[in-house]
C-alpha cells in the first residue's frame, strides 16, 4: 500500500494517523504542494484529477483520493466503524464536520 502523501498536510495526517493506529505498513510518496507537485500531467492523469493529496494506493493499484473516502476504506472491518447503520452515519458525521472550516465554534456543545 501506497499513499501519496505531503507531511504538512492535515488531511494526510489523518490517514498515517490510521494506519498507525491500524499497525498497517505503507509506504510513503512525499509531493511538496508548495512547488506544485501535485498539479504535474502525470500527477492529474495518474494519481488524483483534482491535483491533491492524500491518495491512497492499494497493493492492486486501486487510487483512492479524498482523506475521508481512504479513512473509511481503511477503518472497514476494524473497531474504527461500527457495525450499525446508526453508528456508521454516527462516524461520518465526524468525518463531514472535520471538514467544516467553522468547527471551531464547537457547533454541538
Ligand atoms: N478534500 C480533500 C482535500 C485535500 C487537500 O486539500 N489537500 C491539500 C493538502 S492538505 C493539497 O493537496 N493541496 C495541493 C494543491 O491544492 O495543489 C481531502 O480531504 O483529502
Amino acid at each position: 500500500m501506497r499513499l501519496h502523501d505531503n507531511l504538512s498536510s492535515g488531511n494526510g495526517y489523518k490517514v498515517r494517523l490510521l494506519l498507525a493506529q491500524l499497525g498497517l505498513p505503507f509506504e510513503r510518496i512525499e509531493y511538496d504542494i508548495d512547488r506544485g507537485e501535485t498539479r504535474t500531467e502525470a500527477f492529474l492523469e495518474k494519481i488524483n484529477a483534482n491535483g491533491r493529496v492524500p491518495v491512497l494506493e492499494t497493493d492492486k493499484g486501486e487510487i483512492l483520493p479524498e482523506s475521508g473516502a481512504i479513512l473509511f476504506y481503511l477503518a472497514e472491518g476494524t473497531p474504527f466503524l461500527p457495525e450499525g447503520s446508526f453508528e456508521r452515519a454516527r462516524v461520518l458525521q465526524w468525518m463531514f464536520f472535520d471538514t467544516n472550516p467553522q468547527k471551531s465554534q464547537n457547533t454541538y456543545a
